[in-house]
């Protein structure tokens, strides 16, 4: 889409919306960020950052996924992750013979009788700061360029074990999608150029509980760096794009716990085989060959001062 085409649909869908502010939700039609302006500088510190400089994974920082290996309808694999040019790339792209099992975990899964782990498929990445950063309230934000295909998404989300811990409550720990990147061609809407945040708590099974606040615009996500933000605090989850407010969350409780942060992407389907419309994101758009990458320039913790 052109970028002066991108600017007219943000200006009907604008007018669309101050028509009928119910048109967003009926037609699932993205909405432009037009929240109150994040005001960084004179409420929160900055804590914590990953600048993705130098030319490796800051392992004090970050781990690899890598106790999973089948991830929905691709495999999360190390290789597809790297640091380079003062960023974390994940790359999406697809290997007929598969990926070996990363050599330091080869013991592990040997001991195991697991052996042929990555087949014929998708291969993408994950990384987590689980076990190495925890942190509860303040204000979250990535800058990224995100992968260009259908069929799969990228996301930048927040995470505490408790997640499973079926109480109904989402004040022992839940699952915050600051941004998941589904709708690179929205087969509800018609319309690119969007992303989704919500929140899912109490487990993944038929007890989980989620709200989301819905798709918003972002200025060219998938060729231009973004910004997405959250800021937690013990009431609610205010979700920000490039420092404007799109929505708040408070369904179910707000976590209290400490929570970590996930870079990852993810192939809809199941099993490791690609699967059409599983996760609503439309069929994979590429074909063996083809590579999208989900590029993110920084990621930084502020708490309120
Ligand atoms: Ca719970
Ligand atoms: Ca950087």
């Amino acid at each position: 889409m052109t970028s002066v085409l991108s600017k007219m649909i943000r200006i009907l869908v604008s007018v669309l919306m101050m028509i009928s502010p119910a048109l967003p939700g009926l037609f699932s039609l993205p909405a432009i960020p037009q929240g109150q302006e994040l005001r960084l500088d004179s409420r929160f510190e900055l804590v914590w950052s990953d600048e993705f400089d130098g030319s490796t994974l800051d392992k004090t920082k970050w781990q690899y996924n890598w106790w999973e290996t089948e991830r929905k309808g691709g495999y999360w694999h190390e290789d597809m992750v790297q640091v380079k040019d003062g960023n974390l790339v994940i790359t999406t792209a697809y290997f007929e013979d598969g990926l070996p099992v990363p050599e330091k975990y080869k013991n592990y899964f040997e001991s195991r009788g697991e052996t042929d782990l990555y087949g014929e498929g998708w291969y993408t990445g994950c990384i987590t700061g689980q076990g190495t950063q925890e942190f509860k309230y303040g204000y979250y934000e990535c800058r990224a360029i995100l992968p260009k295909s259908t069929g799969m998404w990228s996301a930048f989300w927040m995470m505490n074990k408790n997640v499973e811990n079926v109480d109904g409550s989402g004040k022992d720990g839940t699952e915050v999608d600051i941004f998941e990147s589904m709708y690179y061609k929205d087969v509800a809407s018609g319309f690119g150029d969007c992303v989704i945040s919500g929140i899912h708590y109490d487990g993944y099974g038929e007890g989980q509980q989620s709200d989301s606040i819905g798709k918003w615009f972002a200025n060219n996500p998938y060729e231009e760096f973004n910004t997405y933000g959250l800021e937690w605090n013990e009431n609610e989850y205010i979700f920000y794009i490039n420092g404007i407010e799109t929505g708040r969350l408070s369904t179910g409780g707000v976590s209290q716990n400490p929570e970590y942060l996930i870079l990852s992407c993810e192939v809809a389907g199941e099993n490791g085989v690609a699967n059409a419309d599983r996760h609503g994101t439309g069929k994979m758009s590429m074909k063996p060959g083809d590579t999208a990458e989900f590029i993110v320039d920084y990621v930084r913790v502020y708490q309120y001062k």
